[in-house]
């Protein structure tokens, strides 16, 4: 009989018996994947659905929302409540926590960006959507943010969609880091990238260059080094990369290696950075060290930072170890 590739369910089944424990988890992801695979749709038809463009709104970070941010979110909640596991939830796009109806009974916390990067979507580039699970802490009341505000370690899953010119799921339960391509035929994700793994060196970085006036100096100096190229200190030559979209950029990390840096600057750092701590910098640093890479605010580990607001911000600089660590000490110096 011809082989075909695992799929995500299958997959599913196996690491839930490798974990032990109750299928939870099988059930949390695979309502996961079924929100993806309805955003991939209302993304996929583009202009034809008449979903481009502005929702005539903006979110709770003052941001002009998109009608596929709304159609994304709404999706997200809809689907991930419906299982009764969650008691709320936290969205990028939502001022407050989203208690969960008739779910008292769940035991996880779901945070989810629906869909990062949407500024692209009206020029049809590459955009995702985010996810990060929690348990809910003992006796914490989950309408509450601060049940929210764990550090990245107490993450039990976490991943995202990238909606490409295929769409695929990148997750990890703790087991490493798999990635699943659906079948728009089956209406099926198949494990197509078991086992994603960063290499510790690379000759790629991102950062977005029109700000470099306002880079703090350990910054300045990295990207000055890679620009000298192999007749500077580094010896070799590098390469940049920005498409402004984190999902974009943090899967081509995961499958070539690479640099990805948003730092905090000297404009963005009264908000604490750009990119958003609980769900953006944890869920991609938790997939990122599951992958053998790195990830830091190059002051500190991104996952070992206490939470002090659902929204907050931070300096994200995340991918191949060695060049992580370069950055992290210049700012020790
Ligand atoms: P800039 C998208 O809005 C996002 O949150 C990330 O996905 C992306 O890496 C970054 O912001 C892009 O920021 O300043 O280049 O538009």
């Amino acid at each position: 009989m011809s082989q075909i590739p695992q799929t995500l369910t299958h997959w599913l089944i196996d690491a839930q018996r490798k974990a032990g424990g109750d299928s939870v988890m099988l059930q949390l992801l695979d309502d996961i994947a079924t929100a993806c695979k309805m955003i991939s749709h209302e993304i996929a038809q583009g202009a034809m659905l008449g979903n481009l463009g502005k929702a005539g709104s903006e979110n709770v970070q003052g941001e002009e929302q998109k009608q596929l941010d709304v159609i994304a979110n709404d999706i997200f909640l809809a689907v991930n409540a419906q299982a009764g596991h969650y008691p709320a939830m936290a969205s990028e796009e939502l001022e407050d926590v989203y208690v969960v109806d008739g779910a008292a009974e769940g035991k996880y916390l779901l945070l989810f960006d629906p869909l990062d990067g949407s500024s692209n979507i009206d020029v049809n580039v590459s955009v995702g959507s985010i996810f990060s699970i929690l348990r809910l802490p003992e006796g914490a009341d989950p309408s509450q943010a601060a049940a929210f505000l764990q550090t990245g370690v107490q993450q039990v899953a976490a991943g995202y969609a990238l909606y490409g010119p295929s769409t695929m799921l990148v997750i990890s339960v703790g087991q490493g880091v798999h990635g699943f391509t659906l079948d728009r035929n089956t209406g099926l994700f198949y494990l197509t990238h078991p086992d994603m793994s960063i290499p510790a060196d690379t000759k790629e970085f991102a950062i977005n260059a029109s700000r470099a006036r306002f880079w703090e100096a350990p910054v300045k100096r990295y990207v000055d080094e890679c620009l000298a190229g192999k007749t500077g200190p580094r010896g070799r030559d590098f390469n940049m990369r920005w498409i402004a979209s984190m999902v974009a950029e943090v899967h081509r990390i995961l499958t070539r290696g690479g640099l990805f840096m948003y730092p905090m600057d000297a404009e963005n750092q009264a908000k604490g950075g750009k990119l958003r701590l609980m769900y953006e910098a944890n869920p991609m640093s938790f997939l990122v060290e599951q992958a053998g890479g790195a990830a830091s605010t190059g002051r500190q580990r991104i996952m070992d930072v206490a939470p002090t607001g659902l929204h907050q911000r931070i300096s994200v600089i995340l991918g191949s170890k060695n060049e992580v660590e370069r950055v992290a000490s210049y700012h020790a110096e």
